[in-house]
């Protein structure tokens, strides 16, 4: 296993789209594990294989309380969404320490692809729902704060800019 370096916006690399995976052999098994460990270690609640600079249809995701309950996704597709939408209060690892308003659709289904490669479909609300449709986001190119007004991302490029300089004047 191994921790893998998180894209922070506005990174170019976080508006490439990922191809489908076509088989989950061993080489997708070991990017899942990885991408497994670097969510943990972060915390956080999901990552797309994006974010790790790996443009290939990959998410994982954990929202239990004990993060002890893996969950991988290969291939989503959204097949159904619901009518209703809600707002939800989001945060992105390739954002770090910003967070925003962001309406979606309350309920989804979505198909997949399990780590061994089998088809499966599942309903999802609340967290699960929010999470899911913001790494399915990340696998089309698309960042959260793309959704907010562009004074707000304006103000947050230029956050993330400063923050890099001052890293880079660490070292
Ligand atoms: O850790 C995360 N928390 C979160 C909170 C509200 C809505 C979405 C998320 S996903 C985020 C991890 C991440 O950046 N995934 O791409
Ligand atoms: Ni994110």
């Amino acid at each position: 296993m191994a921790l893998l370096p998180v894209l922070c916006y506005p990174d170019p690399r976080l508006h490439q789209v990922a191809k489908p995976v076509e088989a989950v052999d061993e080489r997708i098994k070991k990017i899942v594990a990885d991408m497994a460990e670097t969510m943990y270690e972060a915390p956080g609640v999901g990552l797309a294989a994006t974010q790790v600079n790996i443009h290939e249809r990959i998410v994982v995701i954990d929202v239990s309380e004990n993060q002890n309950e893996l969950m991988v996704f290969i291939n989503p597709e959204l097949v159904w969404a619901s009518a209703e939408k809600k707002f939800w209060r989001e945060g992105c690892l390739s954002v770090p320490e910003f967070y925003d308003e962001v309406e979606r659709p309350d309920q989804i289904r979505v198909k997949a692809l399990d780590i061994n490669g089998r088809e499966f479909e599942i309903e999802a609300d609340g967290l699960l729902s929010v999470c899911l449709q913001h790494e399915m986001d990340h696998l089309q190119g698309k960042v959260f704060v793309e959704y907010l007004s562009l004074l707000k991302r304006n103000r947050i490029s230029l956050k993330m800019k400063k923050r890099l300089k001052e890293l880079v004047g660490q070292r």
